[in-house]
């Protein structure tokens, strides 16, 4: 049985089912591609980059062929597989400090999807959009494409018990030894805990940690993400640094975490450790002591998690999904997000990623029409810039505004217009603009 939900969590779920944001996915997720598997040319990353040595992402034309069939705004979309462990942290009421650990696991799962997955996602559009629901988890996520050069990419997300929202700005560098992509920008968390918490919302916030694909030279490169990331409760205090183990020559760390949570009083009050491939726990510290144990286990469905952390001195936070062999290495979630059913189509964008016609000939293994429409977006892309420098017009989002935090003091970016809105009033068409 679902609890009551408190009068914020109440009024986020009424704003989201009131604009009715999910119609058009009553279908739910797709399970698979048109395509079996992909036949993409297998050709040496090194053979290709070693040219390019010192270079940065948005200067390398590469054949088509190094693509995969999704793109940046959708990658950042691909955070959302394990909003369960959101819903769940925010049942927890006695314990902020478990709360954060639920957070910090969290923002660590997503990195679990760029295993095996050493390929160019596409670079979307300027004025690009995705959105993206899900009936079943409750939540539905808008994104925009708000600059090309550097490229970002805005993203707000929203569900009864949270918001999530930030950029994806990402800068870039071929050492030759290794590929660097470094996060710049910061992401947040609204939580809306349970009654009896003691409080309607909490302020989470975190930047990303460095990927970096590594064993290029020796033919087979992989994804390494390393580095510390600090997550913040800027509400009550809490804090916790997660590092992020590189995986070193033997490959001995690969994968590792750990982090300790820490209350505004300086109390360290539980550990999150585990790997980033496989689960996340949490341990309570106990006397300076880490307890033992394997945790317990994954509650089935959201009504069975704790509300409660006094009885625990272990549980598991998040375990990885099954990852069944597919197309382009992709996880089961990330097969989901470019569907486009007929009932769909009514609604989305002009701009949505689902309606590009290189990605889509890339995802049905069409290659050649995906190069050729590739070069032809992005020849229309440079248009609409050339006329916008003639005209002496400075490019503004359509969706999204760049301001500063309001509790942080960073620049970031906030919706300007109600998407959701104009999709309810099928009235996105009178003002997006013809990017495909
Ligand atoms: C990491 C998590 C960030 C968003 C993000 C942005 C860029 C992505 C990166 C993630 C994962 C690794 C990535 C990268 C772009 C290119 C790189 C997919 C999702 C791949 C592995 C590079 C392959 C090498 C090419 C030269 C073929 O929030």
């Amino acid at each position: 049985v679902e609890s009551d939900l408190t009068s914020v969590q109440e009024k986020k779920k009424q704003l989201i089912t009131g604009q009715d944001s999910f119609a058009g996915y009553e279908d739910g997720p797709r399970k698979r591609l048109k395509l079996d598997a992909d036949d993409r040319p297998k050709i040496s990353l090194w053979g290709v980059l070693k040219s390019l040595i010192g270079k940065d992402m948005t200067k390398m034309t590469l054949p088509v062929s190094f693509n995969e069939c999704t793109n940046l705004l959708q990658r950042s979309a691909e955070d959302m597989e394990y909003t369960d462990i959101l819903d769940r942290g925010a049942k927890i009421v006695d314990d902020p400090a478990l709360r954060l650990a639920h957070v910090a696991a969290f923002a660590a799962s997503s990195y679990s999807s760029t295993i095996n997955r050493i390929a160019k996602p596409f670079n979307p559009l300027l004025g690009e959009t995705f959105e993206y629901c899900r009936p079943d988890c409750g939540y539905r996520l808008f994104s925009e494409q708000v600059s090309h050069h550097p490229p970002i990419g805005a993203l707000y997300a929203e569900a009864p018990k949270w918001d999530f929202y930030g950029a994806s700005n990402v800068k870039s560098q071929f050492y030759g030894r290794s590929f660097d992509i470094n996060p710049l920008g910061r992401w947040y968390l609204t939580l809306r805990p349970d009654a009896g918490a003691g409080v309607e919302e909490e302020l989470y916030s975190f930047k990303k940690v460095t990927s970096s694909v590594v064993g290029i030279i020796t033919g087979s490169p992989i994804v390494d993400n390393y580095g510390d990331m600090d997550i913040i409760n800027h509400t009550l205090g809490y804090k916790c640094t997660v590092n992020f183990k590189p995986r070193g020559w033997s490959g001995k760390n690969a994968y590792e975490l750990k982090g300790r949570i820490v209350s505004p009083s300086g109390k360290e009050e539980w550990i999150v450790g585990g790997r980033w491939n496989d689960k996340i726990i949490a341990r309570r510290i106990v006397k300076g002591q880490e307890s033992t144990g394997d945790g317990v286990k994954l509650p089935a469905g959201d009504s069975n998690a704790p509300t409660s952390s006094a009885n625990i001195n272990a549980i598991l936070l998040w375990k990885v999904h099954d990852r069944p062999p597919a197309p382009f290495n992709l996880t089961a979630f990330a097969i989901t997000l470019n569907d486009l059913p007929d009932k769909l189509a009514r609604y989305i964008a002009p701009t949505d990623t689902r309606l590009r016609p290189d990605q889509r000939a890339m995802e049905e293994g069409r290659y050649d029409a995906a190069a050729d429409e590739k070069k032809r977006v992005e020849e229309k892309q440079r248009a609409a810039r050339r006329l916008r420098e003639q005209s002496g017009v400075e490019y503004k989002p359509l969706w999204f505004k760049k301001d500063v935090h309001p509790v942080t003091g960073e620049e970031y970016y906030t919706p300007t217009r109600d998407y959701w809105q104009y999709r309810q009033n099928k009235s996105i068409k009178t003002i997006a603009p013809d990017i495909f």
